[in-house]
């Protein structure tokens, strides 16, 4: 029998259309999964949506239906996204599906009569015109955090769950599985920042609103939404408290949870000892993959910069997207994504290493043989080296795909087809054709190179499945061993294709802009819809996670230092940088910085700042940069705002 494999996405808010990053995640996913399979493993690969919470109640009211009607319709989107990038899941599970509300309510009954959950009283603030609730620690002198109104103290009924009576276990856990959450650095940060200091017992009901699982026997509390949706990685196979389900008993414990940085903690913590408490195994592994940012700021419809999948394949096709995505995220940190980085790795990498290489192959093999693979004779030259690279190649990727390191697995590929790339350029095909007796010879290198093809093929159809699809038809072949030897001599090879057609980036642009336009006038009309709703679920913001420990010495290398803005320009090539002349007393400064959409330049002019002084010069848009300026929120908040210094301060000053 094979062996199992289950994984999972996290499921994302059904509050709207997902955006690239969410379907980043399925597509990452998706590349696993189909590697597993490649693997032979019996893969079970779930995903899909999280459909409760005020947020989305709100939204539906703001359109005058129905919270169900409105997260059918979200649903719509995101199955057709994830079948637009080719996400080959085998269940989707909404958390509203009957069987997930049924097992969710009954487990929320199990913990209470035993004792983990328990009812008690929530204190907080609230603030009635914002209908959102707020702690002791997000509030000062009783005004609301988000409108600057008086807030309510409320005390009212509630349920909570003991964290800390599974804490001890969950830590000795952590520290018997060493590879429970990858990368390490988000293990260590969630240990040091909320499992040291003890856990607090977690508030797992909300009774402000109604769009949720009501709390069995007590209805006018609603299960908490992250309670409701972790559940969905044992409910969708099946189980409930008292049953199990054949799928669940063939694919639990999950082989690894895949889901973004910012909700690590959540899997992390709530979701091994809600298992813990049920007496269930955990899972194996947690992946928290990084972020991706459209250049270095966070995608935000408040700052025009999302991207969708959809819109991105029109322009770069599906594997255009799926490649890029795919490569540009790194292990452990955040990828970034613009149209300009796009189109430069679609046309390096797809069109010409990989796209050239399969034609001008598959073309000379036509021109010189008819099509007809040769027989390959003995080694010359680089060929023992091309074989050897291709060999290296399949264990590489193996080695990197089996520890998530995805982008570096598929870089290993496309390193491969560069070295092909060479060994044409080394063996000079079109010499051996007009040389007397070199006929062998010839048959021998086009060989090895449609050999290698193959092979990438193979190696690629875990990331870019339709792409070595298309590849091997070019090769007439459905071998799918990734050694060498594959391909018989003697059969014809199919047709020369061109994979994928240079974009012109001028042309790219004056789509984009175009569309660009047509989606401003689109957003205008939804605007009011779409305006940040501002609901008890800010209680449960994602606080980027701190950093680890520094020593004092780390803390005193940046020399921070007042300094007063002379002039500010924005920069012409660019919609985010602005361009400053600061006054550092001793000596003027030009500093870059990307506030465009957050400031006009004359909001600025005459202010006093901290700056970074001594920070190496770096150059953006040709511009200089001699220092950054300090604000809050960077490139992970909708919300940037520049640290103005008290107008007392003397200019040249140090900070500290
Ligand atoms: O957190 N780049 O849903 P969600 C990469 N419903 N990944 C990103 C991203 C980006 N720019 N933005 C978001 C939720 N993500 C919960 C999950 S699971 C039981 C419940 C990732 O719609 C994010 O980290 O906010 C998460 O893994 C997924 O997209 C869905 O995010």
């Amino acid at each position: 029998m094979k062996e199992k494999f289950y994984l999972t996405t996290a499921i994302p808010y059904c509050s709207g259309k997902p955006h690239i990053g969410n379907t980043y995640e399925v597509i990452l996913t998706d590349a696993i999964a189909r590697y597993k399979r490649q693997m032979g493993y019996d893969v079970f690969f779930l995903t899909g949506t999280d459909e409760h919470g005020i947020k989305i109640e709100t939204k539906a009211k703001e359109l005058g239906i129905t919270p169900k009607q409105f997260v059918d319709g979200v649903y719509e989107k995101v199955r057709s996204i994830w079948s637009l990038v080719g996400a080959s899941y085998d269940k989707f599970i909404r958390t509203t599906d009957e069987y997930h509300e049924k097992a969710v309510a009954a487990i929320f009954k199990k913990l209470y009569e035993q004792g983990d959950i328990y009812k008690g009283v929530y204190e907080g603030w609230y603030c009635v015109p914002d209908e959102a609730s707020f702690t002791d620690t997000q509030v000062t002198g009783g005004l609301c955090p988000d409108c600057g109104r008086p807030l309510q103290r409320v005390r009212e009924d509630a349920y909570f769950f003991r964290m800390s009576k599974y804490a001890d276990r969950l830590m000795k856990h952590i520290e018997e599985n060493p590879g429970f959450v990858e990368p390490q650095s988000r293990l260590k940060e969630m240990v040091n920042n909320f499992l040291r200091p003890g856990l607090q017992d977690l508030c797992v009901t909300r009774s402000s609103f109604t769009w949720g699982i009501p709390v069995p026997g007590d209805e006018k509390h609603v299960i908490y939404v992250w309670i409701d949706a972790l559940s969905n990685y044992i409910t969708a196979l099946g189980y409930n408290v008292d049953e199990e389900g054949e799928l669940f008993k063939r694919y639990w414990p999950c082989d690894v949870h895949i889901i973004g940085k910012d909700i690590v903690r959540f899997h992390m913590i709530y979701w091994p000892i809600m298992l813990l408490a049920l007496g269930l195994p955990l899972p194996k592994k947690i992946y928290g993959h990084g972020w991706l940012n459209f250049g270095t700021d966070k995608m935000s419809k408040s700052k025009g910069n999302v991207m969708y999948a959809d819109e991105l394949a029109e322009l770069f096709g599906v594997d255009g997207v799926r490649y890029y995505t795919l490569s540009a995220m790194p292990y452990a940190a955040d990828g970034s994504i613009t149209y300009e980085s796009m189109a430069a790795a679609y046309n390096s990498d797809l069109a010409n290493n990989l796209g050239n290489l399969v034609n001008r192959t598959v073309t000379m093999n036509k021109k010189y043989f008819n099509g007809v693979i040769q027989s390959p004779g003995e080694n010359e030259g680089p060929d023992t080296e091309l074989k050897e690279t291709v060999s290296g190649t399949v264990r590489l990727v193996r080695e990197r795909m089996d520890s998530y390191h995805v982008s570096d697995a598929l870089s290993a590929v496309f390193d491969m087809f560069r070295r092909a790339n060479k060994y044409i350029d080394e063996t000079a095909p079109w010499t051996l054709a007009k040389t007397e007796g070199a006929a062998a010879r010839l048959g021998t290198v086009l060989y090895n190179l449609l050999e290698t093809i193959r092979i990438g093929a193979v190696l690629l159809t875990p990331f870019l499945p339709g792409t070595a699809d298309r590849i091997l038809k070019c090769l007439a072949s459905d071998c799918k061993e990734t050694g060498f030897g594959g391909l018989r001599p003697v059969s014809v090879t199919g047709e020369p294709e061109v994979l994928f057609a240079r974009i012109d980036e001028n042309e790219l642009f004056k789509k984009i802009s175009g569309e660009a336009a047509e989606n401003n006038k689109k957003d205008e009309d939804v605007k009011n819809m779409d305006n940040e709703v501002k609901t008890e679920e800010a209680a449960d913001r994602k606080y980027e996670p701190l950093a680890p420990m520094i020593e004092f010495d780390d803390f005193i290398k940046p020399d921070l230092r007042i300094a007063k803005v002379l002039e500010c320009v924005p920069v012409e090539k660019s919609k985010k940088l602005l361009k400053f002349k600061l006054d550092l007393g001793f000596e003027t400064r030009q500093v870059l910085s990307g506030i465009a959409r957050y400031y006009k330049p004359e909001e600025l002019i005459g202010k006093k700042l901290v700056m970074v002084a001594n920070l190496k010069p770096r150059v953006m848009c040709g511009e200089e940069s001699n220092g950054m300026i300090l604000a809050a929120g960077g490139h992970d908040s909708d919300n940037v705002k520049v640290l103005f210094a008290d107008d007392g301060a003397d200019i040249g000053d140090r900070v500290g």
